[in-house]
């Protein structure tokens, strides 16, 4: 399996072997890291859905990823779900919220799971991207699980990151001192049918005016038949400079790859053992174990 014959299938609307290539990856094959260090790298834009849980992220992505097919465009779209903590099982129930985007063959979907990880995406989501970007893909969809006020990941990931707010989602004040406010790109509010959507807009505008920050806000009812051209034109504007947000992605790439390569000999179990010892003698000095590490 080499990038042109995963390369030669995309372009036949044939995912398989990236499928395969994915789930090596995912599952840390052997030599995997050597094989993601040959890929080409392009700077196709990787766009970032999220928000809190149950705001209509999945349901206006069908829309958005649908739009992107009807264009002829060739799509990946990374859908990531909860994981139970228990056993770290799955629903994966994106796909089931997707009905109109999986109809088109351009489309390739892929369901994660988080496996308990925080942040609101997949452990390996960096390396799933760093295989992506070598594709012959012209967009790459992100979907977050619901995420909390500081479950921030995707903005390291994506460019524009559009953030999914909906009227409905408990306090409508909680947003003015969440994380989450500060990555958004755009924001989306959706459920825009709900009696206090207008009330919530308001807040939203007054938020950001006092906040000095331009934001563009829309409005969507994604479970109606919904016309994203806005959404999509301000979806546009923020990933037009291609190479800015290819060097922010690379950037996490170099950090992630230094912080795995040196911590990889380094055990908390270790530590412990180390700082026992140390604890027992009479001088005991905590920078002399930092600095054994260093
Ligand atoms: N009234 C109303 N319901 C909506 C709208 N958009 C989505 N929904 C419904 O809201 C529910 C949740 O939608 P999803 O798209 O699964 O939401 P999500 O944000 O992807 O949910 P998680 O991935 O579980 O966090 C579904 O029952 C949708 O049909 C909308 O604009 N108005
Ligand atoms: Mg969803």
């Amino acid at each position: 399996m080499n990038i042109q014959e995963i390369n030669k299938d995309i372009g036949e609307n044939n995912f398989r072997l990236l499928s395969r290539a994915i789930s090596y990856i995912e599952n840390k094959g052997t030599d995997y890291f050597s094989f993601l260090q040959k890929l080409p790298i392009k700077a196709t834009p990787i766009i970032g859905l999220t928000g809190p849980p149950g705001v209509g992220k999945s349901t206006l992505l069908n829309s958005v990823a649908s739009y992107f097919a009807q264009q002829h465009k060739k799509l990946a779209v990374l859908c990531i779900d909860p994981s139970s903590p228990v056993n770290f099982g799955t629903i994966l129930g994106d796909r089931y919220r997707l009905t109109q985007a999986i109809q088109y063959p351009n489309v390739y979907i892929r369901s994660f799971s988080n496996r308990g990880k925080l942040g609101g995406l997949n452990a390996a989501i960096w390396e799933i991207c760093w295989l992506l970007l070598a594709c012959d893909f012209d967009y790459i969809i992100i979907e977050t699980v619901g995420v909390g006020q500081n479950e921030i990941d995707i903005c390291t990931i994506a460019k524009p990151t559009v953030v999914v707010l909906s009227p409905d989602s408990g306090d409508e004040l909680q947003f003015m001192k969440a994380g989450l406010m500060e990555i958004a790109d755009i924001f989306v509010i959706n459920k825009f049918d709900h009696p206090n959507a207008q009330k919530y807009w308001g807040l939203l505008t007054h938020y950001l005016h006092e906040q000095g920050l331009v934001i563009p806000i829309v409005k969507t009812i994604a479970n109606q038949p919904l016309d994203v051209a806005q959404l999509i034109e301000y979806i546009h504007k923020y990933s037009k400079d291609t190479n800015a947000v290819l060097l922010n992605f690379l950037t996490e790439i170099v950090y992630k790859v230094i912080e795995q390569t040196k911590m990889k000999c380094i055990q908390k179990t270790q530590i412990l053992n180390n700082l026992k010892e140390a604890m027992n003698k009479s001088k005991f000095n905590l920078i002399s174990i930092i600095n054994s590490y260093l």
